[in-house]
C-alpha cells in the first residue's frame, strides 16, 4: 500500500515524465553551491536527456567554479554560465532545488518560463509550473533514477556514477535515516551498471588536498559544547582560511566529526566567507542527531533552508549572538 503522499508522488512523477517526453529543449540546474546530490542529479539527468535525443543544457553560475575537489571527476560537457538566447523556447528543470532563492538568477524567473521543479526537500516551496517532489526519496538522484526507468533510458556508467554520486553523498555513505530500501536496492542497480563503489568512495571521500585536513585541525581546535554538550560548535575563520591556504568548500565534512561526539543533539559549523561580496558573512551547517530537532526550522527561522537532519543558511551576525540564537533554538525544540 503506497501513503497518500507516495500516491501524490507517483501522480506527479507521471506528470514529469510526459513534460519532459514532450520537450526538446530543456535547461537543467540545481541550487547554489551545490553538494554532491544537487551536481549529480544534475549531470544524471542531463546525460538521460542527451541519451534520448533531446537538446538539454546544464547552468551554473560560474561563481560555482571551481566545484569542490570530491567532484573532479565529473565531467559537465554542456554547462553554461549564462542565458542561453533561445531560453524562451526552453524547459526550465529545478533538481534538488527546495526554494527558487536557493538559485538566484533574474532569467529563471522570467514571466512565463515553465518550470520542472524535482525535489525531495519537504519543506519544497512548489515554485514550478509542475512540481515532482517526492519526500520519501533519499535524494534527488533516486528520483532522477525512477525518471530514468520511466523514459526507457539505459542506465550508462556514466549515468549510474553520476547518479551515486548524489546517492551516496545524500545518505551519509548510506547512514542517515533516509536510507531506505529504495537507497539500496538504487544502489545495487547503479553498481550493476558500472558503479565501482572503492573507486568512488576513494573519489568522494579520501584523495583530499592536505588544506582539509589543516582546515579540518583548525576547525577541531575551536570546538565549543553548549547545553551540556547537546550542541557542538565549530567556528572557522577567515584567518584559519588564508593562513592554511585554504578554499572555502575545505570545510566540506566538517560538521560530520562534529555530529559524532557522544551527547550532541546538533552540530554546527558556523565559517566565514571569503568572497569580497560576503564579506561580514558566514555560513552555518546544521546537523540534527535528535529526532526532536529539525534544524530545517532554525535554518529557515534564519533565511536559510534544508532537510529535518542537515541545513544551513547565511547571516551577519556576530559569532556570539549567532551562538546564542542557535542554542535558543534548540533549546526550545528540546524541550517541546
Ligand atoms: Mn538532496
Amino acid at each position: 500500500m503506497l501513503s497518500t503522499a507516495e500516491q501524490a508522488a507517483q501522480g506527479e512523477l507521471h506528470d514529469v515524465v510526459e513534460e519532459l517526453r514532450q520537450a526538446d529543449k530543456l535547461l537543467l540546474t540545481t541550487h547554489e553551491n551545490p553538494d554532491g546530490d544537487a551536481l549529480g542529479s544534475l549531470l544524471g539527468m542531463h546525460l538521460v536527456l542527451t541519451q534520448l535525443g533531446k537538446d538539454s543544457v546544464m547552468y551554473m553560475s560560474p561563481d560555482e567554479q571551481p566545484l569542490p575537489h570530491e567532484y573532479r571527476e565529473m565531467k559537465f560537457e554542456g554547462l553554461v554560465g549564462e542565458c542561453p538566447e533561445d531560453m524562451g523556447e526552453r524547459v526550465a528543470v529545478f533538481l534538488d532545488c527546495g526554494n527558487i532563492d536557493r538559485m538566484p538568477v533574474d532569467f529563471l524567473r522570467r514571466e512565463g518560463i515553465h518550470i520542472l521543479n524535482v525535489d525531495h526537500h519537504h519543506d519544497n516551496t512548489r515554485f514550478g509550473t509542475v512540481n515532482l517532489v517526492a519526500i520519501e526519496a533519499s535524494c534527488t538522484a533516486e528520483i532522477v533514477f525512477a525518471i530514468a526507468g520511466e523514459l526507457g533510458a539505459e542506465i550508462t556508467p556514466p549515468i549510474a556514477d553520476a547518479l551515486y554520486v548524489g546517492l551516496v553523498t545524500d545518505t551519509g555513505r548510506f547512514g542517515y535515516e533516509n536510507t531506505s530500501a529504495a537507497a539500496h536496492r538504487m544502489a545495487a542497480d547503479l553498481i550493476g551498471a558500472g558503479v565501482a563503489p572503492h573507486l568512488m568512495h576513494r573519489r568522494l571521500f579520501e584523495d583530499l588536498p592536505f588544506t582539509r585536513l589543516q582546515v579540518l585541525a583548525r576547525a577541531l581546535a575551536s570546538v565549543e559544547r553548549y547545553d551540556d554538550g547537546a550542541i557542538t560548535l565549530a567556528l572557522l575563520t577567515r584567518e584559519d582560511f588564508e593562513e592554511t591556504g585554504a578554499v572555502e568548500t575545505d570545510s566540506e565534512g566538517v560538521v560530520d566529526h562534529l555530529r559524532a561526539v557522544q551527547g550532541t543533539a546538533v552540530a554546527v559549523l558556523v565559517r566565514d566567507q571569503l568572497c569580497e561580496e560576503r564579506d561580514g558573512w558566514r555560513k552555518a551547517s546544521l546537523r540534527a542527531t535528535d529526532e526532536r530537532v529539525d534544524v530545517s526550522m532554525i535554518a529557515r527561522a534564519l533565511g536559510g533552508g534544508g532537510h529535518r537532519q542537515a541545513a544551513g543558511f547565511s547571516t551577519q551576525l556576530g559569532s556570539a549572538e549567532l551562538v546564542a540564537t542557535i542554542r535558543e533554538h534548540v533549546a526550545e525544540q528540546l524541550r517541546a
